[in-house]
């Protein structure tokens, strides 16, 4: 754990992509640690030219894996969204698309012993204190990444990895509805937030005067918007100054048109996300499931819920209880990209 080097893995997780280290890889103190991940990263720099980051968030990601310190689960992973023109590292958000990869980096690592056909592990997602069971094939007792599964956004099909969720209402610590209310009023806008294991606001994208149906591109120009948005809410749901934060998302909602249940354009927290995050996802469904929240209208129920976003659709299962979840879970698919060292970028 020097500037020499240190032991990486590239995984891509879903839509994501991140560096996976090993807890005891990396330094223990947690500024040393970020200072060691920017630089690993390339951050701050639009391109990360000097780094391994993809000069974008969903790309600008680090998964920290360790053995579990507790009885009810295997493993335990802390999510780090690492800024890419700014030097930031939030662990305010955990991240679903990256858990997809997780089991995998922990078989390859001797941290999770495989089974014969598929495993199956319980990871705690320190970030935000939920729960997830993870299970993939590993057939003869090895990684099998190959499969038949497509998910949009990923080019072919690899083997499916499925997610269950526990335990993530109220990730932020405020509740499912952190606002204590269903719909608030924010810059004249209806909107509901939500969080079962990420923070999101969810309104009509009708209300900020678009269709919803616009490419990633064109959404570029509600930046600002968004973030006003967000950062009132911010405070709202009991989050304080998230100007410098990565949540709350905002996902803008309008009726499904390509078979799905409802169409989302979402912002990761004002650029616009190419797809919708896992738990993003699982949020806004909850929302939009609850009678008076925005957007619950437009929703045409099924199961699993297909949700639409701009380069496909990402099915989840969310079963209310009246007010409380019962359970979440998504597929995925996910696979280690490379394996070694890596070489930060000097101190000057
Ligand atoms: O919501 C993007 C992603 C994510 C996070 C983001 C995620 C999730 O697409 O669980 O997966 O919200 O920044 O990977």
């Amino acid at each position: 754990m020097t500037d020499e080097g240190v032991r990486c893995a590239l995984m891509r997780g879903g839509t994501s992509k991140g560096a996976f280290f090993l807890a005891d890889d990396l330094p223990a103190d947690p500024r040393a640690r970020d200072d060691l991940l920017l630089r690993i990263m390339g951050t701050p720099d639009p391109r990360q030219i000097d780094g391994v980051g993809g000069a974008h968030p969903l790309t600008s990601k680090v998964a920290i894996v360790s053995p579990a310190d507790g009885p009810d689960r295997d493993l335990d992973y802390l999510f780090l969204q690492l800024g890419v023109d700014t030097p930031t590292v939030s662990d305010r958000q955990t991240c679903g698309n990256l858990l997809a990869a997780v089991g995998q980096f922990a078989v390859a690592r001797g941290l999770l012993p495989a089974g014969p056909d598929h495993t199956t592990a319980r990871v705690r997602m320190t970030n935000t204190g939920g729960l997830a069971t993870t299970t993939f094939p590993t057939p003869g007792g090895r990684v099998d990444p190959r499969g038949t599964t497509a998910i949009s956004g990923v080019p072919g099909t690899a083997a499916a990895v499925q997610l269950d969720f526990a335990d993530t209402e109220g990730s932020a610590g405020h509740g499912l509805l952190p606002t204590g209310q269903v719909r608030n009023v924010i810059d004249g806008v209806e909107v509901t937030c939500v969080d079962n294991g990420m923070p999101v606001v969810v309104a009509r994208a009708a209300d900020l005067g678009i269709t919803g149906y616009e490419t990633v591109e064109e959404l570029a120009a509600l930046g600002p918007r968004v973030e006003s948005l967000r950062t009132k809410a911010g405070k709202l749901m009991g989050l304080g100054d998230v100007s410098a934060t990565s949540v709350p998302k905002t996902t803008l909602v309008a009726p499904p048109r390509t078979g799905g249940a409802i169409c989302t354009r979402t912002f990761i927290p004002v650029r616009p996300h190419t797809s919708i995050g896992v738990l993003g996802a699982v949020s806004v469904v909850t929302a939009l499931l609850m009678p008076g929240a925005v957007g619950h209208d437009l929703l045409s129920p099924h199961d699993p819920v297909e949700v639409e976003h701009p380069t496909g659709k990402l099915a989840v299962t969310v079963e209310l209880d009246g007010p409380r979840v019962r359970r979440a879970g998504v597929i995925r698919t996910a696979r280690m990209l490379f394996d070694g060292t890596v070489f930060p970028r000097p101190t000057d």
